[in-house]
């Protein structure tokens, strides 16, 4: 990347707390991740319920209960998927947005978590406004949070909305009434959409946004895929002060640079997280909604 170019992006994360980048990886790795995907999903069709096993011993596959049939997959996520794809892990270790990443909280950066969020064609997954950070505590808050765009991500199939400026202002709870929704107060929801912007662009662009960052998105309302790989890198001084919500065999895997075995602390406040039980969040949206005494429906959150 041009010196040029760097300046303007690092200019942009700085004020925004996100930037896009177009090209984040190569034809050939957007390729292959596909071919991996593709293969995923297929595999789905044969599963009735969540399926495949992580560190923890939560399912790796994750689909949504309602609507996920052999004619109608719905798939909506697959947790650490670079544990069983070489082409997931290798383009975790080498891609354009990670070199991004080293100049902006560089030189050494490591490996936080990788998941697959998919809105597949007539599932109503959505997620509520959060900030990633109240999930991964760490001493210091220099944590990005890179989307990789696996299908071309337009206005209608359920982008990310992002609220530019919000890594600047308070981090907010994600406890309610002694539970942990994991996400933000429902009462400001109305003004934070009102503030947003939406992150659309082509398949292999990249949002790299900070941890502390105000974000959600809607359900896909087109007969078109919406795939994101989701890849956290982390500064290499910043150490967890909770457990790896998604525990995986590369934790900590130095990215970029050195292990220096300092660690670096900026002072701030927040709650912890509740360890998550279900497999992704929307199970826990609707455990909250079943304990609510309301219906459960297939919006929630998918993160942990
Ligand atoms: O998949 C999405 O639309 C949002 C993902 C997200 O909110 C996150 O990874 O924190």
């Amino acid at each position: 990347m041009k010196d040029n170019v760097v300046a303007d992006y690092v200019t942009s994360f700085e004020r925004d707390g996100y930037v896009m980048m177009e090209d984040a990886i190569t034809s050939e790795q957007l390729a292959a991740l596909n071919e991996q995907l593709r293969r995923w999903i297929d595999e789905s069709r044969h599963h009735d319920s969540n399926f495949g096993e992580i560190m923890d011993g939560r399912p790796r596959f994750d689909v949504e209960p309602n609507t996920h049939g052999p004619e109608t997959p719905a798939l909506r996520r697959i947790s650490s998927p670079i544990e069983v794809s070489d082409s997931f892990l290798a383009v975790t270790r080498d891609n354009a947005a990670l070199d991004l990443t080293a100049e902006i909280f560089g030189p050494n950066i490591k490996l936080l978590a990788t998941k697959v969020n998919l809105k597949l064609p007539g599932s109503g997954t959505a997620v509520k406004y959060h900030q990633d950070f109240p999930f991964e505590p760490h001493s210091n808050d220099n944590i990005m949070t890179v989307l990789i765009f696996l299908d071309d991500v337009t206005p209608d199939n359920g982008p990310l909305e992002v609220v530019p400026g919000s890594h600047k202002d308070k981090i907010h709870t994600l406890w309610h009434d002694g539970v942990f929704t994991g996400a933000v107060d429902p009462e400001i929801e109305d003004g934070l959409r009102d503030a947003s912007v939406s992150c659309t662009g082509k398949a292999g662009s990249a949002c790299l946004m900070h941890t502390r960052l105000l974000h959600a998105s809607l359900p896909n309302m087109t007969n078109a895929p919406r795939s994101l790989f989701i890849v956290t890198y982390v500064a290499e001084d910043a150490v967890a002060l909770s457990p790896n919500p998604i525990p995986h065999s590369h934790d900590g895997e130095i990215m970029r640079g050195c292990y220096t075995g300092r660690v670096r602390s900026t002072p701030y406040e927040m709650d912890m997280p509740e360890y998550p039980k279900e497999a992704s969040f929307f199970g826990q949206q609707d455990k909250v909604k079943r304990e609510r005494g309301q219906n459960a429906d297939h919006s929630g959150l998918i993160l942990g």
